[in-house]
């Protein structure tokens, strides 16, 4: 039964379009799709709107969230919104001292190194982020039949801003403890596992009609590790998102080794970055699993020909899977032309109709 969802008062008519219908793999009449960080630093518009309000302000601002989060929908004939956001809002949501820096990203105060640190990060409420509430039921309703897509961070990618106290290239300090310290790194992954559902569910029950888990750098980590360290913690997350209903999207950069495991972990759709070709991929997830992505986003900066013939490669490869959700297979760059995101939705639609007619 789904619970309660505080969408009671909204019509009900409401039906599951492509993007809703390619995560169940069921039939749909064009490949749906969407493009990780369509909002954001490659739209003028964007900037415009941000102005000079700080990241981390900005995500706690309703009236700036949905405008941010609606502007690449007036631009790009995308299937899907994603929600404006960061993965750190939660940690700062429930008091840990944290800033956005621009050009370098999430930098941590006081780094999470021991236990004590570890007991003082403390569960997420809904009364912590009323924000969000206000701004997933505003979305939800101005989106009509779009879907709008929730997203949490990862415990691997978050326990990593946490433990390294910013970006990271080698996660050095968060790997040594997640082998030398198990028992510390258990607790510490179990809490923000907690806290990922919190927020998950803060913005499936205010209207979010799919999530997306982005351990972004959880690629770094071999299989056996992942499978010891880090899928019980994602495993714990998504079964507890089971009972909404909602498609269950789960991506990370660099996770060819992992897309199977990944797959178990719960997902309904496993997210592909731009490394493993897609007819790759099915061969690697479990029957039952729909697919994402996967066009290199630095492609997009090479002659439109040369993006276009690539796309179409990644829908061909994509018809090998039980369902496919084009994307990139990361962000957005934000050099990126926004013009060339508009045609790239355009020939997916076009090009996917085709086959689906044939
Ligand atoms: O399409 C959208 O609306 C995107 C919204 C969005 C999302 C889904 C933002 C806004 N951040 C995220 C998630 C996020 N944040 C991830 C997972 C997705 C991914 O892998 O790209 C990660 C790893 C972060 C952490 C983060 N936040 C970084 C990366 C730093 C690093 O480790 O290299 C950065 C640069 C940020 C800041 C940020 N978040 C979002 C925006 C638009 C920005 C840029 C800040 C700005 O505009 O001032």
């Amino acid at each position: 039964t789904r619970p309660e969802n505080g969408r009671a008062n909204l019509p009900a008519a409401r039906r599951d379009g492509p993007f809703l219908n390619a995560c169940r793999r069921l039939p749909v009449p064009h490949t749906p799709v969407w493009f990780m960080r369509q909002a954001g630093r490659s739209l003028p518009e964007y900037r415009e709107a941000r102005g000079t309000v700080p990241m981390l302000e900005a995500c706690t601002i309703p009236d700036l969230i949905v405008e941010i989060t609606m502007q690449p929908l007036r631009r790009y004939a995308v299937d899907a919104a994603i929600f404006f956001s960061d993965i750190v809002v939660p940690l700062k949501a429930i008091g840990v001292d944290l800033d956005i820096k621009p050009g370098v990203g999430p930098v941590i105060a006081d780094p999470i190194r021991d236990a004590a640190a570890v007991g003082r990060l403390r569960p997420l409420t809904p009364d912590d982020v009323p924000y969000v509430t206000e701004a997933v039921r505003s979305l939800d309703a101005e989106l009509g039949d779009i879907p709008l897509i929730g997203f949490a961070g990862g415990p691997f990618t978050l326990a990593s801003y946490l433990i390294e106290g910013g970006p990271s290239k080698n996660h050095e300090r968060t790997k040594a403890m997640m082998y030398g310290e198990p028992e510390l790194w258990a607790r510490l992954l179990d809490r923000l596992a907690d806290i990922a559902i919190a927020y998950l569910k803060v913005q499936v029950e205010a209207g979010a009609r799919a999530i997306q888990l982005f351990d972004s750098w959880v690629g770094g980590v071999a299989p056996a590790d992942y499978r010891r360290s880090v899928l019980p913690h994602s495993e714990k997350i998504f079964s507890a998102l089971e009972p909404y209903g909602v498609p269950r999207i789960h991506f990370g950069v660099g996770t060819g080794e992992l897309l199977g495991l990944m797959g178990e972990a719960g997902a309904d759709v496993v997210g592909v970055d731009w490394r493993v070709p897609l007819d790759d991929a099915v061969r690697r997830v479990d029957a039952g699993k729909a697919l994402q992505g996967n066009l290199d986003p630095a492609i997009l900066l090479a002659p439109w020909e040369v993006a276009a013939e690539r796309a179409r490669e990644v829908l061909a490869q994509g018809r090998t899977a039980e369902g496919h959700v084009f994307n990139l297979g990361h962000g957005v760059l934000p050099s990126t032309d926004p013009g060339v995101l508009a045609r790239l939705a355009d020939l997916v639609h076009e090009e996917s109709a085709v086959h689906a007619q044939a």
